[in-house]
């Protein structure tokens, strides 16, 4: 079984720009009087930027109280608060082991292909300076989001890859339900129980312990 084609996550697994996030969130929620934490936020990883308004609506118990109009401009302004943040992202901050991973994928001619709910991931990938180890970045717009498993079969199909060839690397559950759905070995990073009973197949606690070969050796293919 010959590995076709890889499928990163963006935050979580390439950068943590998951506390960008946060920080954002936060002073939005703040300004129309909803508090959230760093435990909250754990609920948004992975999830798009309008379902994750959503849920901040519905836990601060103001889901009724905003249109859709305004619920654009809630949006808005936390993607203008989140896009200025973005500014301090450098090459330093991708995660340990990403970009070796990324060559080895390269010196083995398998595609490396970014499967990130995020809007903002070419930006990302630019200011990391990773954009040109990508064969494909899927566009989340007008797509189902994660978990359901579109992003990761749109990612597959824009390579040529038959989705049971290919392994997908995520840190949240949402990530992680959407890449079994769609048929991939699921690769977690982070809290193993917590990705083990969302489906992954394998989890590891950081990004340096990926490799090639181990992951070849995990999903069995070569
Ligand atoms: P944007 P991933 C996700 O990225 C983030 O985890 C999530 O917190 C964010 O709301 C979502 O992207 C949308 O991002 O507002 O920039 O379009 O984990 O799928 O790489
Ligand atoms: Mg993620």
């Amino acid at each position: 079984m010959k590995l076709q084609t890889v499928l990163f996550d963006l935050d979580g697994v390439i950068t943590d720009t998951a506390e960008y996030h946060y920080l954002a969130w936060k002073r939005m929620a703040d300004q129309i009087g909803i508090e959230i934490d760093r435990d909250f936020n754990e609920r948004l990883k992975g999830i798009g930027r309008m379902e994750s308004l959503e849920r901040i609506l519905v836990h601060g118990k103001k889901a009724e109280e905003f249109t859709s109009e305004q619920r654009e401009q809630l949006a808005k302004s936390k993607n203008d608060h989140y896009v200025s943040l973005l500014i301090h992202l450098t090459p330093e901050h991708t995660y340990p082991g990403i970009k070796e991973l990324l060559d080895q994928l390269r010196e083995h001619e398998i595609p490396a292909v970014l499967a990130s709910a995020s809007k903002n991931a070419p930006q990302i990938l630019a200011s990391l300076q990773l954009a040109d180890k990508f064969q494909y970045i899927v566009s989340p717009d007008g797509i189902p989001g994660k978990p359901a498993p579109d992003i990761f079969l749109k990612g597959a199909e824009a390579v040529g890859a038959d989705p049971s060839y290919c392994i997908g690397i995520e840190d949240a559950q949402a990530g992680i339900e959407a890449i079994k759905a769609a048929g991939m070995y699921a690769v977690g990073i982070g809290e193993h129980d917590l990705l083990q009973s969302a489906g992954a197949n394998i989890v590891y606690n950081r990004t340096s312990q990926l490799n090639l070969s181990s992951l070849l050796e995990a999903a069995l293919m070569e």
